[in-house]
């Protein structure tokens, strides 16, 4: 197959997604072509098999916001006729959906079909979409997609029950490539005297840094495990809450033990060395973080919300509490790095996890089955 796929290339993890998913597509034989404002950061090195199509956005004096959903429908239909692109594949509703469904409109008077999959992520629902200024739009795009996706049972739910959308959406999981997120130890063993003594455990948080992953509660947790133990803590990713993640962490004199790495590329290498990840958010749809920590080895401590019980068995795989419960996931790292032969279950069942339910090779399949039917399926 031949396919466009379109999705946010900064830090974020849809547009991881949407990356390791043109990788895996690519490796399998499919001819992939990525349609964004730049070139996803997981790609860089990667792209030998990929054709990315930069969009241009025109800027006049007269736009105070350029129209980049405007620009993209554009590339969208050029490179759909140029490359004779099979469909589309958007990653993230707002706008890309509704770009993908100009783009088959103007290519539909020339007699060609382009049919396109949105897939829903997280935010693009429960937060942005849910907005009245973008909702009616948002909603539309949904419902006129050839196939709608969403990464978890929480968000195909949220979708209908704020949207009201009535037509089907396919659950497709994220998912991680199990051969590339593993635990060397050896390699990781190397890699770890870099960031700790062999004495201190390591803990781990990755995120765009937003106010929805509560990094003060991070900071605050791990203070609380530092008091107990020699520990360290390594905050990867970049975004509006560090200045205050940092600021807190010399607040609380634990500066010297938080180690703020920013955007990182070769995760996969880093998430082996620690022993514990912490995700604390307000939201996750999904939890893509997690997923690559537990093929990693590495149980996560994280709440009870949204699709992250969908991944996480609290007290086989990792360990899910209510947001906020600072003291308690304080308490459950405190005790979990203190009996090591538990942390070691736990790691083990989370691999286990991750290779029999997420791993790569099992959720590309459902993708490419999804993308025959769509093709297969009535033109709209
Ligand atoms: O919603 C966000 O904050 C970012 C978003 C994204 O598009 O980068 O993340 C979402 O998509 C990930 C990949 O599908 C999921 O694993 C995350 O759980 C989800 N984030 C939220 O729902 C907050």
């Amino acid at each position: 197959m031949k396919i466009g796929i379109t999705c946010y290339p900064t830090y974020g993890g849809s547009g991881v997604v949407a990356t390791e998913l043109g990788i895996e597509l690519a490796e399998r034989g499919h001819e992939v072509h990525f349609i964004s404002y730049a070139q996803p950061f997981r790609l860089a090195g990667r792209e030998s098999r990929i054709r990315f199509h930069e969009v241009p956005v025109t800027n006049y004096p007269l736009f105070e916001f350029p129209p980049y959903d405007l620009a993209l429908a554009t590339r969208m239909a050029e490179v759909a006729e140029y490359s004779d692109l099979d469909l589309l594949h958007v990653h993230y509703a707002i706008p890309h959906s509704v770009s993908a469904l100009l783009a088959r409109q103007m290519l539909a008077r020339t007699g060609r079909r382009l049919p396109f999959v949105s897939t829903l992520h997280g935010t693009d629902i429960t937060l942005v979409g849910a907005d009245r200024a973008y909702l009616p739009i948002t909603r539309y795009a949904i419902e006129e997609s050839d196939g709608v996706t969403a990464i978890s049972s929480y968000l195909r739910q949220q979708t209908v029950d704020t949207f009201g959308v009535q037509r089907e959406i396919a659950v497709i999981s994220n998912f991680v490539n199990c051969d590339l997120y593993l635990r060397n130890r050896p390699v990781a063993e190397r890699l770890r005297t870099q960031y700790a003594l062999p004495e201190e455990r390591l803990l781990v948080h990755l995120s765009n840094f937003r106010p929805v992953k509560r990094v003060r509660d991070v900071i605050e947790i791990f203070a609380r495990v530092a008091e107990q133990m020699p520990a360290r803590l390594l905050m990867v990713g970049d975004g509006p809450e560090r200045s205050m993640a940092e600021w807190l962490a010399m607040h609380l004199k634990i500066h010297d033990r938080v180690h703020f790495l920013g955007k990182m590329e070769s995760i996969h290498e880093l998430l082996p060395v620690a022993d514990l990840m912490l995700m604390p958010s307000e939201l996750e749809s999904f939890g893509l973080a997690a997923l690559e920590a537990m093929a990693c080895e590495v149980p996560t401590i994280g709440t009870d919300v949204g699709g992250m019980a969908e991944l996480i068995e609290h007290n086989v795989t990792g360990m899910l509490f209510p947001v906020g419960a600072v003291a308690e996931m304080s308490e459950a790292a405190i005790a979990l790095l203190r009996d090591p032969e538990r942390l070691q279950t736990m790691a083990k069942a989370a691999r286990c996890e991750a290779q029999r339910t997420f791993c790569a090779s099992r959720v590309i399949a459902s993708y490419e089955r999804f993308y025959e039917s769509v093709l297969n399926g009535p033109a709209r």
